[in-house]
Order: C-alpha cells, then structure tokens, then sequence
C-alpha cells in the first residue's frame, strides 16, 4: 500500500497582481501556507509528498524566496519530496531547480526526465514540461504496465482534455489525454496546472484522475481552492481513497450586484453583514442608480474598505441617474458653485455618449459633496 500527500501550484513568488497592498499580503500567505501542507504530510505519516508542478511562479525567482522554501522543507526533512516543474518552473537553462541550493536538499528529489522512479512498492511515472506549447499528450510517454507489479502513479502537469475529439493538439495548452489511465493501466494519475480541486472517476467509478488544486488560492473566482489531497491507495488495481485537506488560510469572495433602488442597496447591506469574516473581497456593480443612493453606496463602500484585507470594487458597468433639476433653482450656498452646478447639467443635457455622461454625472456629485463639506 501506498499513502502520500498530492499538491502542486504553490506559485511562491506570484505578483498578485490588480491586489494592490493586499498583494504583499497573498504572496506571503502562499508561504506560510506551504507548513500546512507539509505539516498535513507530517502528521498523516504518508511515504512521500507529490509536488506536481508550478512550485515557483517563474524561474527567475530571487535567491532570498528560494532560501525561505527551503527552510521550510528542512523543518519537515522526515517527508521525502518528489518535486515535478510545471509550465512556471519549467525545465531548461534557466530552470529554477539548477540552482545548487536543490541539490543539497536530500530529501528532495526534482523529476526531470520521464524516467520512473520507484519508492518501496510504487513507481512514479513524471511527465515533466519541458516546452511552452506542447504538441502531443504530455501523458503519452508513461508506459503500459497493466502486466507490471506494483502501484504505479502518473505525475503530470496540464489540462484534462474532455471526452472530445481533438483534432488538433497545437490548439491546446499543455494537452492530457483523460484515456491516459485505460491506456496505461496505472492507479492514479497526479495532476498539477489548474488552481481549482477536480477528481475524475473512470468506468468502475474509480478516482484516478484528480488535480489537488492550489494549496491557497491565488485570485478572485477560484473556486474549491486552498486544499492539497491525502491519498491511500491499498495495493495495484484497488481504488484511490482521496481526501482534501484544507490548507489555505485566505478566504476570498466574489461578486455582481444589479443595482436599481433602495432595496438593491439592502440586499447588499445584508451581503456585506454575511462577509464579515471574509479577508479578500470583490464587489462588482451594474444598473442604475439615482444620484443620491449612489452616494449612500459610496459611503457604504468605503466603509466596507476598513473591514477586509483587500476590497476590490468595479463600478464602471454601473450608470448614474442625475435629477435634472435645471428649470429649479439649486442653491449650493455659494454664487460659483451654483454657476458650475448649472453649467454642468447643461453640459449632461447636451451629451449623448454615456461615458462622458458618467464623468459628468461623478462631477456634479463631486461638487455637491464639496458644498456640504464647506456648509460644514
Ligand atoms: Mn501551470
């Protein structure tokens, strides 16, 4: 019997770009996160850790990354790592993993070539990347061992194709053949390359296929992230038992409102109640909305900007309806904000295009917010 722990897209080093300070924050959390994982192999006693792929976010991580990952790993040196590039670490001159610092890890094993590998009673079976734009299932060179002794584990780094035709495999980003299994008879095929936890069962209704997923998540829109799997498998032909085991710390939430009234703007005062504990929050607004709740959204927004580590919010899909209040006098309080306040809604009456409506529209609120604060 074999049982390991499978993982892959640590990407340590990653931009998280359009986060803006919270970037800091996700970069950092993807390491530290990396003990959860380690400390999950430690605690369940596996024989090894899987590590499939996109350990780095690129290969020309700085030395200073390199040295914290490996500081981790010597903190859990009785876990033997047998550590697969991806499409991000890819192999080559400038792999990350000809650094001499990998080397002298000796519990660490990077699976560079197509060789199997065997530990005990099971044989590792990598498929590493070593090309952008594959042309061929990266699968196709493990070998048929229906007749062969032991338990036999693929190790792979790609995209599941479907049960579709593929007619042209150029097309296709680091293409995986899912009839890789029936082909070759191995036990369980370990995938690395999508951030999202997938299992895939084959006609016994067996799980033999499965991408853990990023051990935290890296971005808005992810879904069934931040897990690695413990895998046990009893002896050759029986079925995986996987289990996910959550590693991630971040919690990230995303989402659309279609704004139209007051109670467009309860139903998110109670969404955002039901977010309380979330860290890395999205809010995305479309509709329409009447000048004076678009204020009371700004307020509640900002607010809501002080309870997360990180708010993204998108208005740009959503419009602004100002009262044209033009034959009425408004009174700002002062003779120039008045004269701008006219002059800007003879400016919205005349425009047609609904960019420069906008811009308009934020301009007179803008200003109305400004005869407030000096009334105050
Ligand atoms: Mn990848």
């Amino acid at each position: 019997m074999v049982r390991f722990i499978h993982t892959s897209d640590w990407q340590l080093g990653m931009k998280g770009r359009g986060l803006g300070e919270a970037g800091q924050i996700a970069r950092q959390t993807r390491l530290e996160s990396v003990r959860n994982v380690l400390k999950s192999a430690q605690d369940h006693e596996v024989d090894f850790l899987l590590l499939c792929g996109d350990v780095f976010e690129h290969n020309m991580i700085s030395q200073e990354d390199v040295k914290r990952l490996v500081s981790i790993f010597n903190e859990y040196a009785g876990t033997p790592i047998y550590l697969l590039p991806g499409n991000h670490d890819m192999l080559g001159a400038g792999c990350i993993y000809n650094r001499g610092i990998f080397g002298r890890v000796r519990h660490l094993v990077i699976l560079d070539t197509c060789d199997p590998v065997q530990v005990s009673d099971t044989f590792l079976h990598p498929c590493p990347v070593s090309s952008k734009f594959p042309r061929h299932d990266l699968t196709a060179t493990i070998p048929v061992v229906h007749e062969v002794d032991g338990i036999h584990i693929g190790v792979a780094h790609g995209s599941v194709l479907g049960k579709l035709p593929v007619s042209n495999w150029e097309d296709v980003d680091l293409p995986i053949d899912i009839s890789c299994v029936e082909r070759t008879g191995i036990d369980y095929l370990a995938l690395g390359h999508w951030h999202s936890q997938r299992t895939f069962e084959d006609n016994t209704g067996a799980p033999r296929i499965a991408y853990s997923g990023t051990h935290e998540q890296t971005n808005y829109g992810e879904d069934n992230a931040g897990y690695c799997l413990l895998v046990h498998i009893d002896g050759k032909g029986c079925p995986p038992q996987i289990r996910p085991i959550q590693t991630g710390q971040l919690k990230w939430t995303s989402r659309d409102f279609a704004m139209k009234d007051p109670a467009s703007i309860q139903e998110l005062k109670a969404y955002l109640e039901s977010i309380r504990e979330v860290d890395m929050v999205r809010l995305a607004f479309n509709g329409e909305l009447p000048l004076e709740l678009k204020e009371e959204l700004d307020a509640l927004l900002e607010f809501e900007t002080t309870r997360h580590r990180h708010v993204r919010i998108e208005l740009d899909s959503l419009d602004i309806k100002a009262p044209f209040r033009l034959e009425t006098e408004v009174d700002l309080g002062d003779p120039v904000l008045n004269q701008t306040d006219v002059y800007l809604r003879t400016l919205l009456a005349d425009e047609n295009h609904p960019k420069s409506k906008k811009v308009i529209t934020e301009a007179i609120m803008r200003l109305q917010r400004f005869a407030k604060e000096v009334e105050a």
